[in-house]
């Protein structure tokens, strides 16, 4: 099965929106597989954003996702990458789709509330640098066979 790894970034927790980002992803059919709540130290958030050092905006986007609390977590489902990054919107909320979260409560770039894998390959080492191999709980939702086709 797919899996992303999502983050609802400081933003997203000091709005209190945790609710709202997880409410949607398991109204869509996701699946979770792993949470937890945790301060990222300047090591992870180096590591996750390794592709943008070195651009304009890397510094402040290191200093805003170190600086409160995030909300990471692991979800399943059938083209779930695409799907996350489709709830989530475009990277510019003034370009996100309406009905999508980054629409419906963001308006910079740089305060966009959440995280999203981009990619299956992404997700796979996103969700790897995130959590242990234990923290991914591997389960049957009972109503899974009317979400999921196969
Ligand atoms: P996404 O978070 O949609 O995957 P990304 O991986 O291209 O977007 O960039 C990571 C984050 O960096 C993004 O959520 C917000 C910030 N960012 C990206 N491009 C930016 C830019 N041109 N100016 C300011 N912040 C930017
Ligand atoms: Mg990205």
């Amino acid at each position: 099965m797919e899996r992303t790894l999502v983050l609802v970034k400081p933003d997203g927790v000091q709005r209190g929106l945790i609710g709202e980002v997880t409410s949607r992803l398991e109204r869509r059919g996701l699946r979770l597989v792993a949470a937890k709540f945790m301060a990222v130290s300047r090591e992870l958030a180096e590591t996750h954003y390794a592709i943008h050092k070195g651009k304009a905006f890397y510094d402040g986007l290191i200093l805003y996702i170190t600086s409160a609390p995030v909300m990471a977590m692991v979800w399943e489902g059938p083209n779930a990458v695409a799907a996350v990054r489709q709830t989530m919107g475009s990277t510019r909320p003034t370009e996100a789709a309406p009905g999508s979260l980054r629409h419906d409560f963001a308006l910079e770039m740089g305060r966009n509330l959440t995280h999203a894998s981009d990619s299956v390959e992404n997700g796979d080492q996103e969700v790897a640098l995130w959590f242990k191999a234990g923290e991914l709980i591997s389960w049957e939702r009972s109503n899974d066979k009317w979400i999921f086709e196969k």
